[in-house]
């Protein structure tokens, strides 16, 4: 690989990752074969309204996830980028990812742009808290008397204003956005390289099979993300 794609070249780099970077660790992505959304259709599993009219069955498919989960651990490529934030504290991750493995490998500029498993919270009251049970326990409720739900971007659902703004700021500031495991179909996020590209960023994809990403970018390297990544290292 030339050269000139290594980090190195880079001032301010973003990384922009999806289920692909968590599926060497054992997690299923959404689509494609053996994806989630082959077994679960997400207008049962992944909106308010399905939430609304079975609050255990969605429950009982994210303690599932919960489960799956909490028993894999971030793998090389979530370490890879956790130590290079470390050396350039300009680098910033952006992850639609609900797992927090860029967390669990000590990443510390992080926007979670689809929330999180590990959150819960309540509309009516506004509150949020963590909470990691299994299963979890959906007799508890909310200050306004609410069934707790996950802290979760579904389907329909809008995208945290605070979070998508400073995601969107770090886009715009970067000169390299590094997409990795990501099909690019699920908008808004999908956007966010694009805009960052239209203000002069390079951008590199990640990924073992083209995306919607791939004839925007610049260069793509085909191939999982713990073997790709290292060599832009
Ligand atoms: C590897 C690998 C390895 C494998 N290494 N790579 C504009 C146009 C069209 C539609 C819309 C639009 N604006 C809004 C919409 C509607 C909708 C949407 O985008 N639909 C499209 C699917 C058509 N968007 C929304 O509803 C969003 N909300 C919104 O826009 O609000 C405003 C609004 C409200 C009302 C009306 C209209 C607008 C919210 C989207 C929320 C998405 N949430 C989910 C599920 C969360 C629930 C849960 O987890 O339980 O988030 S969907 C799911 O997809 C999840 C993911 O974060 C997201 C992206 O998936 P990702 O990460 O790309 O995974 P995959 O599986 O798709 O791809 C994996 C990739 O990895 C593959 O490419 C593999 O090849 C690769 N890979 N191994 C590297 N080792």
């Amino acid at each position: 690989m030339d050269d000139k794609w290594k980090l190195k070249n880079f001032e301010r780099v973003v990384f922009f990752t999806g289920a692909g970077i968590s599926a060497e660790s054992g997690v299923p992505t959404f689509r494609g074969k053996g994806g989630l959304w082959d077994q679960y259709k997400p207008e049962e599993y992944a909106c308010q309204e399905a939430f609304d009219r079975d609050p255990q069955a969605v429950w009982e498919f994210h303690d599932k996830r919960r489960e799956i989960v909490a028993g894999c651990k971030p793998n090389a490529a979530h370490h890879h980028i956790a130590a290079y934030e470390k050396e350039h504290p300009n680098t910033v991750v952006v992850t639609q990812n609900i797992d927090g493995f860029h967390q669990d490998a000590g990443t510390q500029n992080l926007y979670e742009m689809h929330g999180s498993l590990w959150h819960v919270r309540c509309d009516a009251s506004g509150t949020k808290k963590e909470n990691r049970d299994i299963p979890f326990p959906i007799e508890d409720r909310s200050p306004a008397g609410e069934v707790w739900r996950p802290d979760i971007v579904w389907f329909g659902d809008y995208l945290n204003e605070d979070t998508i703004q400073k995601a969107r700021n770090a886009f715009h500031a970067s000169d390299l956005v590094v997409i990795v495991g990501t099909s690019g179909v699920v908008w808004p996020a999908a956007g966010f390289p694009l805009e960052a590209q239209k203000r002069g960023a390079t951008l590199i994809e990640i990924n073992p099979e083209e995306s919607d990403f791939s004839i925007y970018c610049d260069l793509c390297l085909r191939g999982p993300a713990t073997q790709e990544l290292p060599k832009l290292l």
